[in-house]
């Protein structure tokens, strides 16, 4: 098996990170169930080592019910500084690969070993080396998914998890994805899996066979960007960056602005700046802040965690919208001189959704989002807009 791969896409992602690098620190926890996560009334889970997640425990769980799920878990508050450390540990061996390096979260990258093969071998035996190499970079697991492109590395690094290395040959793409429910499948929601059942499209087989006005019946526009999903096709390219930790968008006016109307159609604005660069790096933030300046200089930030993650604008500015109106009730009148949005708790969004993922967006406010991003893309950036940031335009 030698032979060379005229794209090789590497989806790497570290197993069960913060409780793993907890485990690496404290020997005592081997073979333990053990949770991570805030231990606050109002905490969730970070994550779960696989003995708990065999108890139902997972991500953004409420922590009051993973206690409830298995109670004889250990329970440990996250040590994000720790985590950033081995983080970069990981990405040091990665970037000995190739440089292209697209880093998606702490623990997340897509390397472009393409022009890696010349010097390391087949995309297996670099799948391999990666994994050998964080291993002994930092004594922790990671799961590679070896394919030719993003979209199918993605689900390959998801299919031998933990400590997975699962290699798609680009032969025998079709038999994989075929059997594949189209039910969540990224984009696609609670609203339009249930349409395309009625016209018997189950899996991802039957969705790229479908009668194309069958398709795009349901899909619309989006019909054939499926269906090229659907093939196996995906020609995005890997970006080479670091992860974001945070996304924010802030203006300084020109004079202090008092009237909230306008005030809350420049936060629309940052809400649609801000989740439209989320959405473009398929990520999910967990909390809101909103920056306020006043004319004396004194700066506030306000924050909080969403429900669920999101990168929907609505969710987005609404949860900004409160923050706002919270610090108003308190300082009525009150002239601005910067007003800023930010995002952080990020996190990679997958190509199956959580269920509770769905239910803090709806469907509509997603797909209203993904046609402005489409709009916005062809006609550039102002060509779409929310009525709100309209009105400020003028
Ligand atoms: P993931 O890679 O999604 O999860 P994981 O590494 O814990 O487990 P898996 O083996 O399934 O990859 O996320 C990486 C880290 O990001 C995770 O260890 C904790 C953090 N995180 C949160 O803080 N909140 C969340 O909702 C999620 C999904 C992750
Ligand atoms: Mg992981």
């Amino acid at each position: 098996m030698s032979e060379t791969w005229e794209r090789a896409i590497i989806h790497a992602d570290m197993d069960a990170f913060y409780a793993s690098v907890e485990r690496l620190d404290d020997p005592s926890l081997a073979g333990l169930p053990v949770i991570v996560g805030g231990l606050g009334p109002r905490g969730v889970v970070a994550t779960a080592s696989y003995e708990a997640r065999l108890h139902g425990v997972h991500s953004a769980m409420p922590m009051a019910r993973a206690r409830r799920l298995c109670p004889q878990a250990q329970f440990i508050q996250p040590r994000s500084s720790r985590y950033r450390e081995i983080s970069r540990a990981v990405f040091d061996v990665f970037m000995t690969f190739t440089p292209l390096v697209e880093g998606l979260s702490l623990d997340e990258a897509f390397l472009d070993v393409t022009a890696s093969q010349r010097l390391f071998g087949s995309p297996r035996a670099i799948g391999q080396s990666v994994k050998d190499q964080v291993l002994r970079a930092t004594g922790l697991t990671i799961s590679v998914g070896v394919a030719a492109n993003k979209f199918l590395a993605k689900l390959a690094s998801d299919m031998d998890k933990p400590d997975g290395l699962f290699v798609m040959e680009p032969n025998r793409v079709r038999e994989f994805l075929d059997p594949m429910p189209v039910a969540g499948m990224w984009g696609i929601g609670r609203r339009t899996a249930p349409k395309l059942k009625r016209r018997g499209i189950l899996t991802i087989g039957q969705l790229r066979r479908a009668e194309p006005e069958v398709l795009a019946d349901v899909l619309g526009q989006r019909s054939e960007h499926y269906r090229r999903l659907a093939r196996g096709e995906d020609d995005r390219e890997v970006i080479p960056r670091r992860p974001a930790r945070s996304i924010s968008k802030e203006i300084t006016f020109d004079a202090s602005i008092d009237d909230p109307s306008e005030l809350l159609a420049e936060l629309q604005r940052q809400a649609e700046d801000v989740s439209k660069r989320l959405r473009e790096r398929t990520l999910l933030a967990g909390t809101v802040t909103v920056k306020l300046r006043d004319d004396t200089f004194k700066t506030v930030t306000r924050s909080r965690s969403l429900i669920a993650p999101s990168n929907s604008t609505r969710t987005v500015y609404r949860m900004a919208r409160a923050l706002f109106e919270n610090w108003r009730r308190e300082h009525r009148s009150t002239a601005l001189r910067l007003l800023g949005l930010g995002v952080s708790g990020l996190e990679t969004e997958s190509l199956y959704a959580h269920d509770e993922g769905e239910a803090a967006d709806t469907p509509s406010g997603r797909s209203i989002d993904r046609v402005a991003d489409e709009i916005n893309r062809r006609f550039g950036a102002s060509g779409i807009v929310h009525a709100q940031t309209l009105r400020r335009n003028r």
